[in-house]
Order: structure tokens, then C-alpha cells, then sequence
């Protein structure tokens, strides 16, 4: 069995919003139409405290982009964005969510960040996903969502490690940085995972 995990497709990550993807907007239609070919339609919500640990403005001398390290491993840091409760965290208005079974939260602990649907950065905390999908006897697991170069690219790294036969499919995501996604992408390719796009599903 199949599942369609829609990864973090929420406002601040749109291209009004606080850490705005480019094109962002454009997966929104491709996702919708997709869910009907799938079982099992899941999706993640990236959920920080307001003083999350990977927000620039934490740190009175670091801007926007620099590195430090948190949990330790490196951490970018990026604007403030999908506060808890906020607008900018709530899932994008035109995304239909009527077949989404679940929502699986993460990046709740302020001392580390969490860009895997599956696992923190430091693979310490699990957010259940992996238990969950493999309860329903899932095993081919398809990505969508935000941003390609970021979560839902980590999202297929930790799916192949769980097993999985992986899919990430490329016209129902975009990325940050094109080069950062390339390299994604070659990643996810060495692991075994396939690069497809929602017409080949
Ligand atoms: C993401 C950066 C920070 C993402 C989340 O959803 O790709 N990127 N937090
Ligand atoms: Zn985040």
C-alpha cells in the first residue's frame, strides 16, 4: 500500500510568507489532484515555539542565513516562521485537507530543529510517522510539499532509511535554493530513492 505524505505546506513557507519559498504556491493544485490516487494521505506542520532555538532573532548578534550550533549539529538560522498557533503556521488555505488522515507535527523543542517528517536532525526523537505508516502496511511512500531543498527532502532521506520504497515527487514541491535541491536530489538518488513527477503516479 501507498501513502502521500504532504510535507509543511503552510503559509509562511508560501511566497508572502515569513521564510516565503519561491513558487511555493504552485504545488497546492498538483497535491490536490494527487490525493485521490492514494489510500493514505498524511501530512507534517511545522510547529516552533516562538523562541525556537533555529530562529535568528534568538540571538541578538546573528543574522538571518548565519550558522551556529544547536543540539549539536550545525544549524542555519532562518526568520522567524510556523509559530505555534499563528496564521503563518496554519496549513495553506487552498490545500485540501479532507482525505488527510493525520497531521504529524514537529520542531516543538526549541534546542533542536526538525526538518524530517520522521525524526529531529539529530534522529533522537521520533515524531511516530514511521510507526504509523508501517502499521497501515505501508510501503511506498511519496513526497510532496515544502521546501523541496529542506523538509521534504530530509522526509525522503529518513523514509528510504525507515525502508521504504521512496518517492519524491518533483513538480509537487519546490525548493529554497535550486543548487541546495540538486544536491538533495542526487542524495535521495544514492540511497535508492526515485525521483518522479505526479504524472508517472
Ligand atoms: C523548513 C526550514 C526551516 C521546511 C522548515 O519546511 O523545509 N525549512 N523549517
Ligand atoms: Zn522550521
Amino acid at each position: 500500500m501507498k501513502a502521500l505524505v504532504i510535507v509543511d505546506v503552510q503559509n509562511d513557507f508560501l511566497p508572502d510568507g515569513a521564510l516565503g519559498v519561491p513558487e511555493g504556491d504552485k504545488v497546492i493544485p498538483v497535491i490536490n489532484t494527487l490525493q485521490g490516487r492514494f489510500p493514505l494521505v498524511v501530512a507534517t506542520q511545522d510547529w516552533h515555539p516562538a523562541d525556537h532555538g533555529s530562529f535568528a532573532s534568538v540571538y541578538p548578534d546573528k543574522d538571518v542565513m548565519d550558522t551556529i550550533t544547536l543540539g549539536g549539529l550545525e544549524q542555519i538560522l532562518w526568520p522567524d516562521h510556523c509559530v505555534q498557533g499563528t496564521r503563518g503556521a496554519a496549513i495553506a488555505d487552498e490545500l485540501s485537507m479532507n482525505a488527510v488522515e493525520a497531521i504529524f507535527r514537529k520542531g516543538l523543542d526549541r534546542e533542536i530543529d526538525s526538518y524530517s517528517s520522521f525524526y529531529d536532525n539529530g534522529h533522537i526523537k521520533s515524531t511516530g510517522l514511521a510507526d504509523y505508516l508501517k502499521g497501515k502496511n505501508v510501503q511506498q511512500v511519496y513526497i510532496a510539499g515544502l521546501a523541496g531543498d529542506f523538509c521534504a527532502s530530509y522526509s525522503a532521506l529518513d523514509a528510504l532509511g525507515e525502508g521504504f520504497d521512496t518517492y519524491l515527487i518533483e513538480d509537487a514541491t519546490r525548493p529554497i535554493d535550486k543548487d541546495g535541491f540538486e544536491k538533495m536530489k542526487n542524495s535521495i538518488r544514492k540511497k535508492g530513492g526515485k525521483i518522479i513527477r505526479s504524472d508517472d503516479i
